[in-house]
């Protein structure tokens, strides 16, 4: 990445609380992921821990929505993170050296995709400092039907928001009282086209919409990478992943 380029991404992000980035990824390139994708859902997925792939409906397996940990099953997933073109521009966004912590995918199945509840990443990542960032890739096109990304601008300067418990699998924690004032008139919605790039703070609140379309899906990859200086509050974080467990048993 160019310095100047960086600069100005790194300027933006820190006052808005994300990037967007379009065409950061060209057509050629997305259309090998696609392909690299549909082969580790038929190869891979099967095979995969419970907690790391999530389905819409349980007993139907095209009702595929969520998948987490990927580059510790395909080593393509760990070289797309690691010493990438991703890991640069998360490296300039912080301003520090980084650490992938999982590559993740994102789909809403059409009709039953549901919201995103608004919530904060750092809420689940328990650091301090809150230094980390999220990338959010588009793999097709992504709009208001389908289901796209919103942020609030600017929210990642106001600290963490009390979180509560959502019936929403995968996204299991969302912020109580959104909906302020602040909130509607903060929020920009992000449609995006296969290869665009959006990047978040781990304090920036979001959201994304259901799918209410009755035949597209609603496809995108994520990546997330923490700051060296973050540092994790690994007894809070135990406490959680236990209090996670018992309620999903439950
Ligand atoms: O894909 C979505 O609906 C939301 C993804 C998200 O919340 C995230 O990447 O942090």
């Amino acid at each position: 990445m160019e310095p100047a380029n960086a600069a100005s991404l790194k300027k933006s992000f820190n006052e808005n609380g994300y990037v967007f980035i379009p065409g950061f990824l060209p057509e050629v390139e997305i259309d090998a992921l696609n392909s690299r994708i549909e082969n580790f859902i038929r190869d891979t997925v099967p095979a995969m821990a419970r907690n790391h792939v999530f389905y819409e409906d349980q007993n139907d397996s095209s009702t595929l929505k969520q998948m987490q940990d990927m580059e510790k099953y395909d080593a393509y997933f760990k070289t797309l993170a690691v010493g990438s073109k991703y890991e640069q521009l998360a490296k300039a966004l912080l301003g520090e050296d980084v650490i992938c912590k999982t590559v993740e995918y994102f789909n809403k199945p059409p009709r039953i995709g549901k919201p995103t509840p608004p919530h904060q990443d750092g809420y689940y990542f328990m650091l301090d400092p809150q230094q980390a960032v999220t990338m959010w890739l588009a793999l097709e096109k992504v709009d208001e039907e389908n289901g796209c990304v919103k942020y609030i601008k600017g929210s990642h300067k106001k600290g963490m928001r009390t979180h509560g418990r959502t019936t929403t699998l995968g996204f299991s924690q969302g912020i109580v009282d959104f909906g302020t004032e602040e909130d509607i008139k903060k929020e920009i919605a992000f449609p995006a086209n296969p290869g665009d790039l959006l990047v978040h703070h781990s304090l920036t609140i979001h959201r994304a919409g259901a799918n209410t379309t009755a035949s597209r899906t609603r496809k995108a990859m994520g990546l997330i990478y923490w700051g060296e200086s973050a540092k994790e509050d690994v007894e809070a974080k135990q406490r959680y992943m236990k209090q996670l467990q018992e309620e999903r048993r439950g």
